[in-house]
């Protein structure tokens, strides 16, 4: 960490826009700049404190509890910061977002947890050593398209593909609308080309403990700086070797923020991105003869027949229902939680209101 950075007569030694800062963000900033606060990128977030770049190096910054009140709101990797400079510097404030990859936390509540924010590229990475798991796949997708950011599949490990070109059409089933690139950290295959892809923008890698995330990371960022692990011999599965999400800054421009490797997503509120998911079932449906079609057993449903004609695999409408059904499900608790919240708002506020009217009543 580097002390330095609260005297301000430090010439700055750090060029943020290598770390995405943009000229639409200094007029952001510029409030927070008069009142003095610096602008700094969180790479990586602590219990109560976060690490954070600004334009004199790394710095260590507490975050006061009244942040971590909202999980929405509260400060995670990627975001950009006001911070209060001094001795022990704070965070004062996190600026609006572009984007962020939003999963459904695990807690009864309905509220979503911020896995990474301003993101411009989300890369899906799939092993090509393992057998393919469509339903998270399409999961990742409906995740990565609700975060606002473009979707990337990144097929791994091609080195050890069975058959790399059957995976790739598998997959480009599964992902209409998105891109897909095989890799090999092994061999160096198609690196450059997902260099060239990710350009100078914030990538995060998504995907399941050992698809070969940071081992990826390491290779795009030319030297071992991520934690690697090995998988298990019977099912190809990891062993959670990454356990924060963290941000790094890319030799030839960008940054990325590897990821611990997710056990289960639970969609938050994806019921738009779906329909992105699932596009060519959508396109089919405009077939149907009805309007409100539900692809049952309608007469004249154009979805059916194309199951029937072996043009749509009928798991991907079963995936498309099931996952309907649980972001149907989420924003009721949204919802309720929403309509919960106002309700105790409102009461709060009336209670207030009567106090203050009792008060004035005596005075009169
Ligand atoms: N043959 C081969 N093995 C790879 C490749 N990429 C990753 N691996 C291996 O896959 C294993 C898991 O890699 P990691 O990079 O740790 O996986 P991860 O996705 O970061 O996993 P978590 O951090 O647990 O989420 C390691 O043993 C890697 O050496 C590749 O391109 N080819
Ligand atoms: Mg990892
Ligand atoms: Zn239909």
């Amino acid at each position: 960490m580097n002390p330095s950075f609260t005297d301000s007569s430090v010439p700055a030694d750090v060029d943020l826009s290598q770390y995405g800062w943009t000229p639409a963000l200094d007029d952001v900033f510029a409030d927070h700049r008069r009142a003095g606060l610096v602008p700094a990128r969180i790479m990586r977030v602590h219990r109560g404190s976060c690490d954070a770049i600004t334009e004199h190096g790394p710095v260590r910054a507490a975050i006061p509890a009244r942040h971590a009140a909202d999980p929405l709101a509260a400060p995670c990797t990627g975001d950009w910061a006001a911070l209060r400079p001094g001795r022990d510097p704070e965070l004062a404030a996190v600026l609006p977002r572009h984007s962020a990859i939003v999963r459904s936390s695990a807690s009864r509540t309905s509220h979503g947890q911020v896995l990474a924010a301003n993101i411009d590229t989300v890369v899906i990475a799939v092993s090509l050593a393992a057998p393919l798991n469509a339903a998270r796949l399409e999961r990742f997708i409906a995740l990565a398209w609700s975060s606002g950011a473009q979707p990337l599949v990144v097929l791994t490990k091609a080195d050890q593909a069975a058959d790399a070109d059957a995976a790739h059409a598998e997959v480009g089933a599964l992902a209409p609308g998105v891109g897909i690139v095989a890799t090999s950290a092994a061999t160096g295959h198609n690196l450059d080309v997902l260099t060239a892809l990710l350009g100078d923008g914030t990538t995060v890698l998504l995907g399941p403990s050992g698809a070969g995330k940071s081992t990826l990371g390491n290779a795009l960022l030319g030297e071992e700086l991520l934690d690697t692990g090995m998988v298990r011999e019977q099912d190809g599965k990891g062993r959670h070797t990454t356990v924060r999400r963290e941000l790094v800054r890319l030799p030839g421009g960008g940054v990325l923020i590897d990821t611990p490797g997710l056990r289960a997503i639970s969609l938050h509120d994806a019921t738009d991105s779906l329909e992105q998911v699932f596009a060519e079932i959508e396109q089919l449906a405009e077939g149907c003869r009805f309007g409100d079609c539900a692809h049952d057993a309608e007469p004249g449903c154009a979805v059916q027949a194309a199951i029937q004609a072996g043009d749509l695999a009928r798991r991907r409408l079963d995936s498309y229902r099931k996952l309907q059904r649980e972001t149907a499900w989420q924003a009721s608790r949204t919802d309720a939680r929403l309509r919960d919240e106002r309700v105790n708002r409102q009461r709060s506020i009336t209670s207030h209101l009567r106090a203050t009217y009792k008060f004035r009543d005596r005075q009169l």
